[in-house]
């Protein structure tokens, strides 16, 4: 267990539950199951954060979570009405405790814990909720260092770092982390995961791929030589900047200037539990 995952552990019998903040471009692939774990017979409320980056796939996506149990919303922190879903949210799923509570005559602010992997949003998202900026917020994995009790109105929210699955080291949740940022660049090899998100996204958006980079097809390299030539990232010798070119493609999508895109599918729930 990571010193994050136990200090959260630590933390959590003061808290009424957890928040999960998941990136809405690949809600499964950001999901930590160890978190879930975490939270116990907590209630848990699962929040598709960057709704303004992702399609109508992350709906479905909500849909599915739904329809599995889970108390799920989409939101874009950035936007002022998210304070307003999450609360509602969050005042739902303690109802009746919160009753109890007030017919015990007890009237305390009730604590909510934000979890995630890196990068989801979770310190932006207690900002919008503070109305203020009291969280530390920034475009890289690892922002958040320790964890803090934030007071948001109606509720206490504790930020806390971000969290990996013990299990992102491979496969293509991981390359898909690792395309929103949520793992840390200094580790990644840009080259490779250029090709294989122009691999990824040719079968699922092929069209976007071609509007930008006038990709039309071919074997992932070609269609990094493709985009190198159309952003004439051309070395002094002639050959193409593979790795200017690789990381432009990545910056492109964390933009958005790919357009809205949701790289998870409902089927990729299949065999998790919320
Ligand atoms: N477009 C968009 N960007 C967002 C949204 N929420 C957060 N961001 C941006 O995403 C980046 C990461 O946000 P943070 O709040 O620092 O993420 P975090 O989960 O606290 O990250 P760690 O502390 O590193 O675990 C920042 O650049 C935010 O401005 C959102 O809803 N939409
Ligand atoms: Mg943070």
């Amino acid at each position: 267990m990571s010193r994050a995952m136990r200090s959260m552990r630590d933390s959590l019998s003061s808290a009424d539950g957890v928040m999960i903040v998941l990136d809405a471009r690949c809600p499964v692939s950001s999901f930590n199951p160890e978190l879930k774990k975490l939270a116990g017979a907590k209630p848990v409320l699962y929040v598709l954060n960057k709704a303004d980056l992702a399609d109508g796939r992350a709906d479905a996506i909500l849909d599915r979570m739904k329809n599995m149990g889970a108390a799920a919303i989409k939101i874009n922190s950035h936007n002022p009405s998210s304070k307003r879903d999450i609360t509602g949210a969050i005042e739902k799923l303690t109802a009746e405790k919160r009753e109890r509570a007030l017919s015990r005559g007890q009237t305390r602010t009730f604590r909510f814990m934000a979890a995630g992997v890196p990068n989801t949003g979770k310190s932006a998202l207690i900002n919008a909720l503070a109305g203020a900026k009291r969280a530390e917020t920034g475009d890289k994995a690892g922002v958040t260092r320790g964890k803090q009790w934030i007071s948001c109105g109606a509720f206490d929210i504790m930020d806390n770092p971000g969290t990996m699955p013990p299990s992102f080291l491979s496969g293509k949740h991981a390359a898909r982390l690792a395309y929103v940022g949520s793992v840390n660049d200094d580790i990644l090899d840009f080259g490779e995961l250029a090709l294989e998100f122009l691999a990824e996204t040719f079968i699922t958006y092929p069209e976007r791929l071609k509007e930008r980079y006038g990709i039309e097809g071919g074997e992932p390299v070609e269609m990094l030589n493709k985009a190198c030539a159309r952003r004439g990232f051309i070395l002094r010798g002639g050959e193409f900047d593979y790795e200017r070119g690789a990381r432009a493609i990545i910056d492109d999508f964390r933009k958005g200037r790919l357009g809205k895109m949701t790289l998870d599918s409902p089927d990729d729930l299949n065999g998790i539990e919320l």
